[in-house]
């Protein structure tokens, strides 16, 4: 019989969870975070899927496991583990891990208040604010994010014929903006939201092909981001992201917002020093800007950042049995 334990700080950020593995992760082979990443999931994606799923995750599981940095200058490596897969990025899983990893001392900053982080994705530099042992707010300032595709028809069999703009944030977003046939994300239930999502994904991605221009190992449309009215006046926009195959991000998803502000800057609708505050679904909030204007392989980019918190929410000590049917999960 073998038994695998990993011990697991739980938090959440804005809503969405944040499962961090702080002990009995595996070594990986590879250089850099992103070959990490392939190397993860082409020999241990049973972890991800036992810590992930049913029984011992939920649809919208999410979390991260801690790596030494490969550059020395760096404080450490994050692979990001979710019900989805393994996303080259996610920003509410960067400002849940800079929580536990303050909060429990999994990291010690080479300079207090700011983490240099090597995700797949890319290098992203974080700032936090402590208040004794607690983190308050952590601030991320992601990797070169730009709208990829404008005005594409995909169709769904329910809504019909829908315009969408794609846009990369660390991973691939469809931008749903509201038009005839989608009247906004808070006319409709969150499940219907998820099934009209798979087929615009499926459909998305049989059409056309997203490849990010300088690491061909993020590809893919994941993500599809629906927008509408917003709660609080003072909010910028509101969004719905579904994610893997049933989840709603209850956070405004920090990947997302990024490619959000680069599809407004894109289009002339969001500047240099502009506050774009985003609206989750269950109304949380995180607040992004443009903090510089770059460009990527020719394509007029930005680097965006994003603010918001976290909070842990439990100590797991996870065990995957070999002897249980279902040591590497299983959806409904
Ligand atoms: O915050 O970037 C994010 C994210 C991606 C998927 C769920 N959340």
């Amino acid at each position: 019989m073998a038994r695998k334990t990993f011990f697991c700080v739980d938090a959440h950020t804005c809503g969405n969870p944040v499962r961090v593995v702080a002990g009995g992760g595996p070594f990986i082979e590879g250089k850099t975070m992103s070959e990490k990443r392939q190397n993860f999931m082409r020999e241990y994606d049973w972890i991800r899927r036992g810590l992930m799923f049913e029984p011992r995750g939920h649809d919208m599981m999410s979390g991260s496991i801690l790596f030494p940095p490969s550059d020395p200058q760096n404080d450490c490596g994050i692979l990001f583990i979710e019900t989805s897969g393994c996303l080259p990025m996610c920003g509410h899983g960067t400002i849940g891990t800079v929580t536990v990893a303050i909060e429990e001392g999994l990291v010690t900053p080479k300079k207090p208040g700011i983490l240099r982080l090597e995700t797949p994705a890319g290098l992203v530099k974080v700032t936090y604010k402590q208040e004794g042992k607690k983190v308050k707010s952590v601030k991320i300032v992601n990797i070169k994010s730009y709208l990829a595709k404008e005005n594409i028809t995909v169709n769904s069999s329910d809504l019909g014929d829908l315009i969408v703009d794609v846009s990369y944030g660390g991973n691939f977003y469809a931008i749903v903006e509201v038009q005839d046939n989608f009247k906004g994300l808070e006319h409709y239930q969150a499940s219907e939201l998820i099934t009209w999502s798979r087929e615009l994904r499926n459909n998305l991605n049989a059409e056309h092909s997203f490849v990010h221009p300088e690491d061909p190992t993020i590809n893919g449309l994941s993500h599809i981001q629906w927008t509408g009215s917003v709660i609080n006046e003072n909010s910028t926009a509101r969004n719905a992201v579904f994610y893997g195959d049933k989840a709603i991000d209850r956070s405004p998803c920090g990947t997302g917002t990024s490619a959000r502000m680069a599809q407004w800057y894109a289009k002339g609708k969001l500047k240099m020093g502009d506050e774009f505050i985003h609206e989750s679904i269950i109304g949380s909030r995180f607040i992004g800007r443009i903090e510089e204007e770059t460009e990527l392989a020719g394509i007029k980019s930005i680097i965006p950042s994003i603010e918001g918190w976290a909070m842990v929410t439990g100590y797991n000590n996870i065990v995957i049995d070999d002897d249980d049917p279902y040591a590497h999960g299983f959806q409904v």
